[in-house]
This record gives C-alpha cells, sequence and structure tokens, in this order.
C-alpha cells in the first residue's frame, strides 16, 4: 500500500493521562508551525478535522478513578471512545490520521480505530524514552500515559484493554525505538513479550543506522502497512525540552529527523500519533517546531 493522498489531522487535547498540566496544548503548538499549509505543500489534500475535546484535569479531581494505580480511568476510556470514532471515520475514507498530542495514552484511541481497516495486518513503530508497558500492577506513578502499549498489546487494566479490540498489532511486528528509562517490572514485561527493543544502550553498542534498518524490517514485514507512535520524549531534552517526562541521553535531531525520513520511504506508513509535546514546558516553541518537521519528514519533504 502507498502513502496515501489525503491526510486528516486532529488535535487530541488530553492532559489526565500524565496528570501534569500543559500537555493539552499540544496540538496547537504543533499547528502554530504551518503544519497544514506545509503539508499541503507537499502536494497532499490535508484537512484539519479540529480538536477531539477533552475531559481534562482542568475538571480538577473529580475526574479522579478513586485508583491510585490507575489514574483517571473513566475519564480516559471516554476520551479514547471519541478519539477511536474520528480515526474510524478518517480510515474508511482512506485518509491518513495525523494525531497531535496530548498525552500518550492515546495512542489506545487512534489505534482502536484503525482495527476495522487494517485487522491483523498492522504494524507498529513506538519511539519513545519509555516502554510505556506498565499495568496497574507495576506502574510507580498511576499515569494512565505509561500503560498503552500494554493495553494495546492486550495486558493490563480491563477498562483499558477494552478500548480496543485493537488491530491485532502483532508483537512481532511491534518495535519499541529510543529506550533508556524502564521500571524494573515493567522491564521484565516487555523482556518476556515479543516485542522487539532497541534501546539507547543498543543503538551505542551496535549503531543507530543498523538498529533503524531492522526496526523497519520488523515492522514491515509480513504485514503491508504500519502505525508510527512518536513520543517527542524520544528525543534528548536539549533538542526537545517540551515534554512532561525527559530523560537525558536521548535521540538527537539528525537522528530523528533521519528516521522519520525513513518511515517515508518504506511507503508503508498509514497513520500517526505525534504525542507529549507541552508548550508550557518549551524554550520558544522549539519542541512544537521540531515536532512539526518531523511530521513532514515522516510524508515525504525533500531537503537534498
Ligand atoms: B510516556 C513512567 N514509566 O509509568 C510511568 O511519556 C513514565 O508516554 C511514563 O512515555 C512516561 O509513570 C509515559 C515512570
Ligand atoms: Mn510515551
Ligand atoms: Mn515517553
Ligand atoms: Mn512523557
Amino acid at each position: 500500500m502507498k502513502t496515501q493522498s489525503k491526510l486528516s489531522i486532529i488535535g487530541f487535547l488530553q492532559d489526565i493521562g500524565a496528570s501534569k498540566r500543559g500537555v493539552d496544548m499540544g496540538s496547537y503548538a504543533i499547528r502554530a508551525e504551518k503544519l497544514v499549509e506545509k503539508l499541503k505543500a507537499l502536494g497532499y489534500q490535508v484537512s484539519d478535522e479540529g480538536n477531539v475535546e477533552c475531559y481534562s484535569m482542568d475538571e480538577g479531581d473529580t475526574l479522579e478513578s478513586g485508583n491510585p494505580k490507575l489514574r483517571y480511568a473513566a475519564a480516559i476510556r471516554r476520551n479514547m471512545l471519541e478519539l477511536k470514532e474520528q480515526v474510524q471515520a478518517i480510515v474508511q475514507q482512506d485518509a491518513m490520521p495525523i494525531v497531535l498530542g496530548g498525552d500518550h495514552s492515546m495512542a489506545m484511541g487512534s489505534l482502536a480505530g484503525l482495527k476495522e481497516r487494517y485487522q491483523g495486518n498492522l504494524g507498529l513503530l513506538w519511539v519513545d524514552a519509555h516502554g510505556d508497558f506498565n499495568t496497574p500492577e507495576t506502574t510507580p506513578s498511576g499515569n494512565v500515559h505509561g500503560m498503552p502499549l500494554a493495553a494495546i498489546t492486550g495486558r493490563g487494566a480491563p477498562e483499558l484493554v477494552d478500548i480496543g479490540p485493537f488491530p491485532g498489532v502483532r508483537e512481532e511486528n511491534t518495535v519499541l525505538f529510543g529506550i533508556r528509562d524502564l521500571d524494573p517490572e515493567e522491564s521484565m514485561l516487555i523482556r518476556e513479550s515479543r516485542v522487539t527493543m532497541y534501546t539507547i544502550r543498543d543503538i551505542i553498542e551496535r549503531g543507530f543506522y543498523t538498529c533503524l534498518q531492522e526496526a523497519l524490517q520488523v515492522v514491515t514485514t509480513g504485514v503491508d502497512q504500519f502505525h508510527l507512535s512518536f513520543d517527542m520524549d524520544s528525543i534528548d531534552p536539549i533538542f526537545a525540552p517540551g515534554t512532561g517526562t525527559p530523560v537525558m541521553g536521548g535521540l538527537n535531531d539528525r537522528e530523528v529527523l533521519y528516521l522519520m525520513e525513513r518511515v517515508h520511504e518504506t511507503g508503508r506508513l498509514v497513520s500517526m500519533d505525534l504525542v507529549e509535546v507541552n508548550p508550557a514546558l518549551d524554550v520558544g516553541n522549539k519542541t512544537a517546531r521540531l515536532a512539526a518537521e518531523l511530521i513532514l519528514r515522516a510524508l515525504g519533504k525533500k531537503t537534498l
């Protein structure tokens, strides 16, 4: 399947998965970099679908789930079902959804929305400093943005797993890339799974290029297309300071820009989340500017 000619942008204004204000404004900051105009200039038919209004931290403690190991669960679930419906409608029209976050729990809504269209035939590339593979049993924070990949692969809280059914994303075709901050039991869960993980340590020892080559192989072998879930905290805080859970020692700007160019060159990208841009923590609009450029590269922007 070739990269679609129609793109649909959605803003997802959710912060409750991170329990931290500001990330709900991420989509505004990315749009402010003229994303839509620049995507049109690449030749795409672009429709900005506006924002999915979300239950957010504005509503205060009333949304708390009462379970400190699964904060805001019911409200997050409702937000996800909204997103799922929107994504479903977009892919039914053969357009590519580009969802701007928003905290990373939104990947559950995105992937749930891809189910009917890509059932059982979808790879997943998850670029992140974190594994996002916690369950209520393993989480140190109770924050759901640390749990979406576990839920998508069928692990953890039924309230989250039920947001699916997820599109039969096979663990054999799922990659974690850029990882450098795992909780101890989360690390065990990942290693017991069939998800392929490239940590920063692997990238140093085996080389960025080799790891990326392999990662793209894994997400495209035996499936026709893949979804990209890109967390801005995969990038070193020097280049992407505007994010809520920064971790030192990350990927640099050149590496992620190149990664996105290679994602485009596969011709198999059908859907994307760009998450965890927090303008309240940003320096100028540096992180949002890089986020917009990453999206453009993933959609084929050429610089040479
Ligand atoms: B992000 C942590 N593992 O579960 C947890 O930004 C951090 O979507 C999760 O990758 C970070 O709270 C979630 C400590
Ligand atoms: Mn994440
Ligand atoms: Mn992260
Ligand atoms: Mn984060």
